[in-house]
């Protein structure tokens, strides 16, 4: 039988990284979108794909640009894409509102216009985000909680998972979203909270930085582990019926538990090396998020494992050898 061809926007990413990963371990021909400046400096922009570069392959396509993605689409011919791309950082997208709409929505309907023209039985998967629940009025947020975002990214959010909805619907589309709750892992990038934390915890120990600054220690998050999330994207476009789903752990810690548990393996108290900073507050953050994950673990059979201690020793120590100090006693 033919090998399924899988084609990832996003394949830089943490997500698209282990998508690929998990892909090819299930056989697949994967290809991956990437803009060009990436791969005008690979060894910078490439880093999480090493290990299995030479085993996909990389096609130049930005977000902002439909003649790039009907061109890699048209030639790749893919049986499933995954929609990874996007502008993701939540904070960036209150200094810059315009490129976040742009790029999330715009690069969503562009994917979608050229599959229906190009490929229209391809299965697609859409990287919809808890932070689309926002100023959530339930808890736990599941598939029918009210979208209230709070966020230019999370509205963006929402308008790439009404397309993709809006494109089952009309077109007859195999389009399914997934609502991820945040997920996290030594392959995060470094301006996210978690592996801020984390890569401070190691310069600190290596004598690099006298402490970390951040901003709300409360903020409470559904914290997962990405490897185990991307099962979940490649599950949902295994079933017949496209769908949407949420996924999460049904867990929430704050951001100084986090803290407190990342500093404590290298046998430091938090406390000592973390500043609070009121610039690194946002103008609004999201309610408390924390994800009932039911129906993806009875119809995609989906079960997180990883518990949250782990996920911060897997980061800590991770960030240790990448920093060049010992890795804690007892890890
Ligand atoms: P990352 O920030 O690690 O990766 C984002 C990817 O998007 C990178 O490959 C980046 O490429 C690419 N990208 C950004 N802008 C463009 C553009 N203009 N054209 C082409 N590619 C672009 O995100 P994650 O892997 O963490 O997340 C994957 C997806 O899931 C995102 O859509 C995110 O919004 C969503 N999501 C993530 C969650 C999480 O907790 N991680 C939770 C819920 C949703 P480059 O390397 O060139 O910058
Ligand atoms: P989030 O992740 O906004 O949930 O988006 P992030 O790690 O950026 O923030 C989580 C929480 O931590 C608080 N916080 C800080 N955040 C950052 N980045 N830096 C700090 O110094 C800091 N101090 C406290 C924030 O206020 C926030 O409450 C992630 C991304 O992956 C999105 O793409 C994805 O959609 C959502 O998760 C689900």
């Amino acid at each position: 039988m033919a090998k399924k061809r899988a084609l990832i926007s996003g394949i830089t990413g943490q997500d698209g990284s282990y998508l690929a990963e998990l892909l090819l371990s299930k056989g697949y021909e994967v290809h991956g979108f990437v803009r060009r400046v990436v791969l005008e400096t690979p060894e910078q922009r490439l880093g999480r794909l090493t290990p299995f570069l030479d085993q996909i392959k990389l096609h130049s396509a930005s977000l902002e640009n439909y003649a790039g993605i009907h061109q890699a689409i048209s030639e790749v011919q893919p049986d499933e894409l995954y929609h990874l791309a996007a502008q993701s950082f939540v904070s960036y997208s209150f200094d810059d509102e315009f490129s976040t709409l742009n790029i999330n929505i715009n690069g969503t309907h562009y994917l979608l216009a050229a599959l229906k023209t190009l490929a229209p039985k391809c299965r697609f998967y859409f990287a919809g985000s808890s932070e689309m629940f926002g100023k959530a009025e339930t808890v736990p947020q599941s598939e029918s909680t009210r979208f209230h975002p709070r966020s230019i990214y999370g509205i963006s959010k929402v308008a790439g998972f009404q397309l993709s909805r809006n494109y089952r619907e009309t077109y007859g589309m195999h389009t399914s979203s997934g609502i991820l709750f945040n997920h996290e892992s030594p392959r995060r990038g470094y301006e996210f909270v978690t592996r801020k934390i984390t890569s401070g915890v190691a310069r600190i120990v290596a004598g690099r930085v006298p402490n970390i600054r951040l901003g709300n220690m409360d903020a409470v998050r559904d914290w997962g582990h990405a490897r185990e999330y991307v099962e979940a994207m490649w599950a949902m476009l295994q079933r017949d019926q496209p769908d949407d789903y949420v996924i999460a752990t049904g867990v929430t810690h704050s951001v100084r538990e986090f803290a407190r548990m990342a500093f404590a393996i290298v046998g430091l108290d938090y406390e000592k090396y973390v500043v609070t900073d009121s610039n690194l507050f946002r103008g609004s953050d999201v309610a408390p998020l924390v994800g009932d994950a039911s129906k993806a673990r009875t119809l995609l059979n989906w079960n997180p494992t990883t518990k949250f201690e782990d996920l911060v020793r897997e980061m800590v120590e991770t960030d240790c050898r990448l920093m060049g100090v010992p890795v804690p006693s007892g890890s």
